[in-house]
């Protein structure tokens, strides 16, 4: 499990309480110096609970792709595993993860939270945070050809191959450019993905690291890579498309 942390301070130990309720999972949680100290937490945590949980800590925040490039890189590194990814603002409930992770087990290559499929639900969001993801999530799919209702959920379980097959290490997005960009490389690569409806619930304790680059990068991104699928399908069909 691969969890990004920046001032999770209030939020992390509930976390992992809660992920190792219901889970037998290595827990690696990448800190970018929290400065309210959220790593020295996580390692205290791990003092008293053992091995099954670490911290790699990084010097500066340096945004959220990098981290899931870092962590997922590492989890691989000690083998083959399915990598699991969620937030630590305990907007990401951990008893969806057996049915994320046995979704993968039973043979798909990617399983994500959904909060736009039927059972699905979000608690909380204010509307015009609700709007922008809603339309959002529309405008990616219906560009992309996505076919998933939730491209920019950040509650996912991977399959090792799929991770390997899609060079996810060459991702650059951040934020949910970052989600996005993993959909579309690992639809293109013909990945078989399950949608398992969440109920996503606003964080309580801390900031959203949400912001106006954020947004942006996730829009020119779903412009870029329509436009590049466009360029490749010319050039698949002989530029008669
Ligand atoms: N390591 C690392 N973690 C980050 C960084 N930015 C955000 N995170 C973590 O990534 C997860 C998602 O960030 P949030 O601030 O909740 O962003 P969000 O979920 O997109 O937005 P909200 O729904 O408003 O909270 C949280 O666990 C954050 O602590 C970063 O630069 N580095
Ligand atoms: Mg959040």
């Amino acid at each position: 499990m691969v969890i990004p942390t920046y001032n999770e301070a209030g939020n992390i130990e509930r976390l992992l309480d809660g992920i190792r309720a219901v889970v037998d999972a290595n827990i690696l949680v990448v800190d970018d110096s929290s400065p309210d100290g959220t790593a020295d937490i996580v390692d205290r945590y791990a003092e008293r609970n053992g091995k099954s949980v670490e911290v790699l800590r990084r010097p500066s925040k340096s945004g959220l792709g990098t981290a899931y490039r870092a962590g997922f890189a590492e989890a691989l590194r000690s083998g083959d595993c399915i990598c699991v990814q969620m937030d630590a603002d305990l907007s990401h409930d951990p008893a969806y993860l057996p049915a994320l992770i046995s979704a993968v087990e039973l043979g798909a290559d990617a399983s994500l939270g959904s909060r736009y499929v039927p059972g699905g639900r979000i608690e909380n969001w204010p509307k015009l945070r609700l709007f922008l993801s809603r339309w959002g999530n529309r405008y990616a799919a219906g560009m992309l050809g996505l076919a998933v209702n939730d491209a920019t959920s950040g509650f996912r379980a991977y399959s090792p191959q799929l991770l390997r097959r899609i060079d996810f290490a060459s991702v650059r997005a951040e934020g949910y450019g970052f989600q996005i960009e993993m959909t579309h490389r690992a639809v293109r690569s013909g990945a078989r993905i399950v949608e398992v409806p969440i109920t996503f619930v606003d964080r309580v304790v801390g900031e959203s690291k949400l912001s106006h680059h954020i947004i942006n990068e996730a829009f020119g991104l779903v412009n870029r890579l329509w436009f590049t699928d466009r360029l490749l399908g010319r050039f698949r069909s002989g530029g008669s498309s």
